[in-house]
């Protein structure tokens, strides 16, 4: 029989090595301080999105009118085939995961059954008088996993207790309570700042209406010219400033003024918000459909995204149902290259294949900051970081393994969850400058005005940033759309 175990060899063979695998745990170095200030939850959510799709839709679409004057009959709010079905396909092609409806527009028509107006779609033949496009929305994007934004506008034409301060606010604040009580999680609610200049004299009461959006709904971002969750940027042609900050100081903003555009437009670098800036623009010449109009080139909608999702911005795309209820066929197509023509620059990223080098690197050659960091699929959370006591002269190099490198557009990332903090940047191609630009923040993209580079190396400087730049993510594309000699009509 064979001699059981001594007590000694079971300490060697079975709780010695124990010990030695638990008591040791291998210690990380930690993250950096951030820089404030810094995005909410829901701003990080939004900010991911890149693309969110705007539905004007109402009265206007049967008047062919863009501002309607609030005396149009309910009775000609016919959408016969509409299909919200349709419209949330539509966006889920186009890779958007969240959607904004006009639920009034200036005109006052509602196109849910608000119980504080008979001018809604209560007052229309269409499903006599039962339909509830808002419902209708809600249950399709629902289907599909897609996310629902509102617009209310606050210049009402229609109603009148508008230049009523207190009738208003009352007004419009039960209507408020009614789309964030009865139709779910909303996403963002849309206070636009637009006003006719002869209409009466109100105020509106901003400070009820932002309570009350945040009582009611936790994971909503509230955009209007000054946020306080989403800023605008300053224009509705789709385009944010080269500069692009998401921090802004609240106290310089207020809502409707014409003066603030240019700030709106960059933010500012010395900003005590985290106020990211929404670029709305439409699909064709107007918000609401008209049969005259048709959508924008596909040329000219990637200008668009380069300067919007390119300057640290999420593009929010006007795409207007038609007097049908769907959104036109030729705007379906166009989405759909947009999207195709995305994934054709983005999917590939030839960094990925580079070998990657930085100036240098928090914590040492294992402590997590590493410059791989910049390759791998999370854009928010691993990041490249130099050391502390660098103050300057950071730098991040890719080289080509084995061939030349052909790109014409490069992607940089900042881990904005730690604050925005690079201020001025330059890329080098083989040890020649190529471009330099201010701000990355979420996402930079410079489509490279010399067209497509051929090089060995690529190099990313950091000329200035508040405190050590912090960088999730380096892209090295190719644009087949991009033919920089032709001008964009
Ligand atoms: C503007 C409005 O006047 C337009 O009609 C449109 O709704 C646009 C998004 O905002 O201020």
């Amino acid at each position: 029989m064979a001699k059981p175990p001594s007590f000694l060899w079971v300490i060697t063979l079975f709780i010695l090595p124990l010990k030695l695998t638990f008591s040791k745990p291998e210690l990380v170095t930690t993250p950096p301080l951030p820089i404030l200030p810094l995005p909410t939850y829901s701003q990080l959510k939004w900010q991911q999105r890149e693309i969110i799709m705007f539905h004007h839709f109402g009265v206007n679409t049967f008047t062919d009118s863009e501002w309607g004057t609030g005396k149009e009959n309910p009775a000609i709010f016919i959408p016969t085939g509409l299909n919200a079905n349709q419209w949330v396909d539509t966006a889920v092609q186009a890779g958007v995961s969240l959607t904004i409806l006009t639920a009034k527009h200036h005109d006052g028509f509602c196109l849910w059954p608000s119980k504080y107006t008979d001018h809604s779609v209560i007052g229309s033949p269409w499903k006599n008088g039962h339909g509830d496009v808002v419902q209708e929305l809600v249950n399709a994007a629902k289907a599909r996993g897609v996310d629902i934004g509102l617009y209310l506008s606050p210049w009402d034409r229609h109603d009148r207790r508008y230049g009523r301060n207190k009738e208003y606010n009352e007004y419009y604040l039960a209507q408020l309570q009614e789309l964030l009580n009865n139709y779910g999680s909303v996403r963002e609610i849309w206070f636009d700042g637009a006003k006719g200049s002869n209409a009466p004299n109100m105020s509106y009461y901003f400070n009820d209406w932002f309570s009350m959006v945040n009582e009611l709904q936790s994971t909503i971002n509230i955009f209007s010219d000054a946020g306080p969750g989403v800023r605008w940027v300053g224009n509705e042609n789709g385009f944010a400033g080269s500069t692009c900050w998401s921090t802004i100081n609240r106290t310089s903003l207020s809502i409707g003024n014409g003066s603030i555009v240019d700030y709106l437009n960059t933010g500012d670098p010395r900003g005590t918000d985290w106020l990211p800036a929404e670029c709305d623009v439409s699909i064709r010449t107007g918000w609401f459909w008209h049969k005259t109009q048709s959508p924008k080139k596909l040329s000219k909608l990637l200008e668009i995204y380069y300067n919007s999702v390119g300057r640290n911005c999420v593009l929010l795309l006007n795409v207007p149902p038609n007097t049908t209820g769907l959104i036109s066929e030729t705007d379906v197509h166009r989405l759909k290259e947009f999207k195709g023509a995305i994934d054709t620059i983005f999917s590939t990223n030839l960094a990925e294949k580079c070998s990657i080098k930085a100036s240098s690197q928090r914590g040492g050659k294992n402590g997590g900051f590493g410059p791989k960091n910049v390759i791998d699929n999370d854009h928010l959370w691993t990041y490249w970081a130099p050391n502390d006591e660098d103050k300057e002269d950071h730098w991040i190099e890719l080289r080509a393994t084995n061939e030349k490198l052909k790109f014409n557009v490069v992607r940089i990332q900042e881990a904005i969850g730690l604050g925005q903090r690079i201020k001025r940047h330059e890329i080098y191609v083989d040890g020649a400058r190529v471009a330099s630009g201010t701000t990355v923040g979420y996402k930079k993209l410079h489509r490279l005005e010399k067209g497509v580079l051929h090089g060995y190396s690529l190099k990313i400087k950091i000329m200035g940033s508040k405190g050590i730049p912090l960088i999730s993510s380096v892209g090295l594309h190719f644009d087949p759309f991009w033919h920089p000699n032709e001008l964009v009509a």
